[in-house]
């Protein structure tokens, strides 16, 4: 199964795809993890990165497509993938189709997680108190919502008018928003 989880910053993609990896086993491709990795690691691209995280902003898309592309190409996703933060903008949703059509993969689903922002903020703002990542300070937080309404929204719209795309409410417990997930995607809770 190839699945993309869309959804503005902390609607909890990261944490959806993370569980539906222990339910799939299927890999949890989270293009934020591999930059944070990237930056960790101290690679030239994780410090070109890591400037560009730390300000909200998008790493460039030339350099997001050799990152997926790369990872996409490797054996462990033939049986599937969960695609966590990438697309982010519409030329990347169609490198991405460009790049499975290639490796003869179609997307499945796309699934669109839907939270209010007053939700989201509260929700940065405790991950931003426990894990400190640089990114969840307000005003970085406020550049990112700006940016996903200008940028990533119109993702949905795309794979919309492709019949792909499938909402889902993201309030609730984390648990609550896997079973919605789950029921889209057919699958029993076992
Ligand atoms: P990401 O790592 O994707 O960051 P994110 O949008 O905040 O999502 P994340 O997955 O971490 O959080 P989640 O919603 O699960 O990207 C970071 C940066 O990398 C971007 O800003 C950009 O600079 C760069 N980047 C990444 N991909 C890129 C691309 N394709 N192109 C260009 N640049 C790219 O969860 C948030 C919090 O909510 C968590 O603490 C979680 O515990 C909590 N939570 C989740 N569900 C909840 C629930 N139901 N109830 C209560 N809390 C919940």
């Amino acid at each position: 199964m190839r699945i993309v989880l869309l959804g503005a910053p902390g609607s909890g993609k990261g944490t959806q795809a993370a569980l539906l990896f222990e339910h799939l086993e299927i890999p949890h491709i989270s293009t934020g993890d591999l930059l944070r990795g990237a930056a960790a690691n101290g690679t030239e691209l994780g410090l070109k990165a890591k400037s560009i995280i730390e300000r909200g902003d998008l790493v460039p898309d030339e350099i997001m497509l050799g990152i997926i592309e790369e990872r996409l190409s490797q054996a462990d996703v033939s049986n599937g993938f969960i695609l966590d933060g990438y697309p982010r903008n519409v030329e990347q949703a169609q490198s991405l189709d460009v790049v499975l059509t290639r490796l003869n993969a179609p997307l499945d689903e796309a699934i669109q997680i839907d939270v209010d922002s007053e939700a989201i903020i509260k929700r940065i703002a405790k991950r931003a108190q426990e894990e400190g990542r640089a990114d969840d300070s307000e005003d970085v937080v406020r550049n990112r919502m700006r940016i996903y309404e200008e940028k990533t929204a119109p993702v949905i719209d795309y794979y919309a008018g492709k019949g792909q795309l499938t909402r889902v409410m993201g309030s609730g417990t984390i648990e609550e928003v896997l079973q919605r997930i789950l029921s889209v995607l057919n699958l029993d809770r076992s």
